[in-house]
C-alpha cells in the first residue's frame, strides 16, 4: 500500500503541514499539490463539493507526493466510508465533543475486527495498492476536531480513544461554544494550551487551524504537529486582493488618467 507520508511525519513527531481546499477545483487541487504540502484537506463541512467532484479532487491531489485528506460534514460512519473509498487516506471529523463520538469515528475509518468499516470496492486497489486492505488501518488517519469548550474538558478521554490518531483545533467554532463571537482572548489561549497538553499526556499529536504562515510557525514552536494554513480562497482573495488594491492605489493616485472619449487640453 502507498505509505500515509503525512501518518508518516506525525508518527516520527514531526510537523505535517497544509492546507484546506474549500473550492471545487480539480486544477486548483492539483496547482496546490504540486507545491509540495504535506497533505491536502478538502473542506467537504464548509466547501460546496459533492461526492463526486471529491473524488476528482482525490485524484488531482494524488498526482503529486501529497497525501489526500478530507474534513468530512460529520461523524457519520457511511459518510467515512464512502470518503475513504473515494481516495482520502484520512478523514477529520468536526465537533467530537465525547469519547463515544471518538469512538464511532475510529471505527468508521477501520476494517474489522477494530472497527465497522465495510469492505467494497473503490479507486484505492490502484491508487493505493492491492494490499490496501491489509494496511489500511493503520495507515488512514482518523483526526477528531476538538473545537467546543465542552470537548475542551474532555480533550484527555476522547484522545485516549483507541484508533484516534490525532485531534485539531477550530479555533473558532472553540470560541463561538465559549460565548466569545470569535475572537480570542486569554481563556481562549488556555483552552488551546489545555488540549495541547492533553494530547502531550497520551502521546497522540495535535494540530491547530491557522490564519496565517507565521501563525504556522508560532504554533509548530508551541508543539503543534497537524498544522492547516488557511484555506485554498483565502490565499486567492488575499494575492488578488492586494494585487488588485497596488493597481487601484495607483489609478486613483495618477494625475494621467484619462476618460476613454476625452481629450486632453
Ligand atoms: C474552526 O476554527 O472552527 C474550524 O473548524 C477550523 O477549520
Ligand atoms: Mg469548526
Amino acid at each position: 500500500m502507498r505509505t500515509n507520508t503525512a501518518k508518516q511525519l506525525l508518527r516520527s513527531g514531526k510537523p505535517a503541514v497544509g492546507l484546506w481546499i474549500n473550492m471545487p477545483s480539480v486544477v486548483g487541487a492539483e496547482a496546490l499539490a504540486s507545491i509540495g504540502w504535506d497533505w491536502l484537506t478538502l473542506d467537504v463541512e464548509h466547501g460546496c463539493m459533492d461526492y463526486e467532484t471529491q473524488q476528482n479532487l482525490f485524484i488531482a491531489i494524488g498526482t503529486s507526493g501529497t497525501i489526500p485528506l478530507a474534513r468530512i460534514p460529520e461523524n457519520d460512519t457511511a459518510v467515512i466510508k464512502r470518503t475513504l473509498d473515494a481516495g482520502a487516506y484520512g478523514v477529520v471529523v468536526p465537533m467530537v465533543c465525547t469519547a463515544e463520538e471518538a469512538q464511532r469515528a475510529a471505527a468508521a475509518c477501520r476494517y474489522p475486527p477494530e472497527g465497522v468499516r465495510s469492505a467494497g470496492g473503490g479507486r484505492w486497489r490502484y491508487w493505493a495498492g492491492p494490499d490496501y486492505m491489509e494496511h489500511a488501518n493503520d495507515e488512514i488517519l482518523c483526526i477528531v476536531m476538538i473545537e467546543h469548550i465542552d470537548a475542551v474538558a474532555r480533550a484527555e478521554e476522547i484522545l485516549s480513544v483507541e484508533g484516534v490518531d490525532g485531534c485539531f483545533i477550530g479555533p473558532s467554532d472553540l470560541s463561538w461554544s465559549m460565548g466569545l463571537h470569535g475572537k480570542r482572548d486569554d481563556r481562549h489561549a488556555e483552552a488551546i494550551q489545555r488540549v495541547l497538553e492533553a494530547g502531550r499526556k497520551i502521546g497522540k499529536f495535535t494540530g491547530i487551524h491557522c490564519m496565517s504562515p507565521d501563525e504556522v510557525v508560532q504554533r509548530m514552536q508551541q508543539g503543534f504537529r497537524f498544522l492547516a494554513c488557511q484555506n485554498d480562497a483565502a490565499f486567492m482573495m488575499a494575492g488578488a486582493g492586494a494585487a488588485y488594491r497596488t493597481i487601484e492605489a495607483a489609478r486613483c493616485a495618477s494625475s494621467a488618467v484619462q476618460t476613454i472619449g476625452t481629450t486632453t487640453p
